[in-house]
């Protein structure tokens, strides 16, 4: 019933109730992981085929995207955060959304899982150019390299940021993985990717596959 009414203040771009409902599910006990999975994936998912289909308008996504950043914004704390140290952390992730692409829901979905997953992730943000990816290698030395397109006129830039890494003899040192709507398993393969993340879950499985490491989402409670 909570997820319901989540998934109803979600659609209707209602910030306040979608906060308010997602710490009432909490206290009903249940999970970060099932809030994402049962209310907001889906309703989000939803909210996109209708902006596609001409339904609704790029106002009435953007409410339900800052209604979904205030529920993401309370479930945050409840994932494990492993941004604090590396000591239990399975490895260290680097990730980003190419330069000329403001889309950051999925990629921060992405993100707040794998921290969950005990890895340390650290977010480089939107629009992020494929300079500051390298610097950010250089910085961090990441395990992985985690990139996210959402547009057909962006994915491209996945290409740039891979030559870039390769340009700067920084390819050997990291694993990367991309997604995004419009990314393919060819695509990604294409651009030389080591491994193309479908959606949260499966992208989890290829991370821990990539470095080796068992699965387990770690939620606190
Ligand atoms: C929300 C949204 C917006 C919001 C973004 C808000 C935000 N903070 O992100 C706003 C309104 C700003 C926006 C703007 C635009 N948008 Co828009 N947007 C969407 C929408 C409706 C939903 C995207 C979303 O968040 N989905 C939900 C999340 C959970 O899914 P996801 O992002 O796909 O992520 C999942 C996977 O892809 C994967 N994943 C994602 N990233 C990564 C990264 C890695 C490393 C891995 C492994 C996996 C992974 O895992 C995620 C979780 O399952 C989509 C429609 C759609 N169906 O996708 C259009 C869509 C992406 N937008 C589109 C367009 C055209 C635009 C605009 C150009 C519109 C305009 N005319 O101005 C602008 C471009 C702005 C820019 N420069 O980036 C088109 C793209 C078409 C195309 N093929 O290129 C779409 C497909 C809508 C459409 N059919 O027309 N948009």
């Amino acid at each position: 019933m909570l997820i319901k009414e989540i998934q109803e203040a979600l659609q209707m771009g209602d910030a306040e109730t979608v906060k308010n409902k997602t710490e009432e599910a909490l206290k009903e006990n249940y999970t970060a992981e099932q809030i994402l999975e049962k209310g907001l994936i889906p309703t989000i998912t939803k909210i996109g085929k209708e902006f596609r289909a001409g339904d609704i308008f790029i106002p009435d996504v953007l409410m339900s995207s800052r209604a979904m950043h205030a529920c993401l914004y309370v479930l945050k704390p409840l994932l494990s955060d492993h941004s604090q140290g590396e000591s239990e952390a399975k490895g260290t992730i680097i990730i980003g959304t190419v330069a000329g692409d403001l889309h950051d829901i999925g990629k921060n979905i992405i993100a707040m899982c794998l921290s969950g997953d005990s890895y340390n992730v650290i977010d480089l943000g939107i629009d992020v150019p494929a300079t500051d990816f390298v610097d950010a290698i250089r910085k961090y030395k990441p395990d992985i390299v985690a990139i996210s397109a959402l547009l057909t006129t962006t994915i491209e830039e996945m290409r740039d940021v891979i030559t870039s890494i390769v340009n700067e003899g920084l390819r050997k040192k990291v694993k990367i993985i991309v997604g995004g709507g419009p990314v393919t398993p060819d695509f990604a393969e294409s651009v030389g990717a080591d491994a193309y993340g479908e959606d949260v879950f499966d992208t989890i499985e290829r991370v821990n596959v990539l470095l080796g490491q068992k699965p387990g989402m770690v939620i606190k409670h």
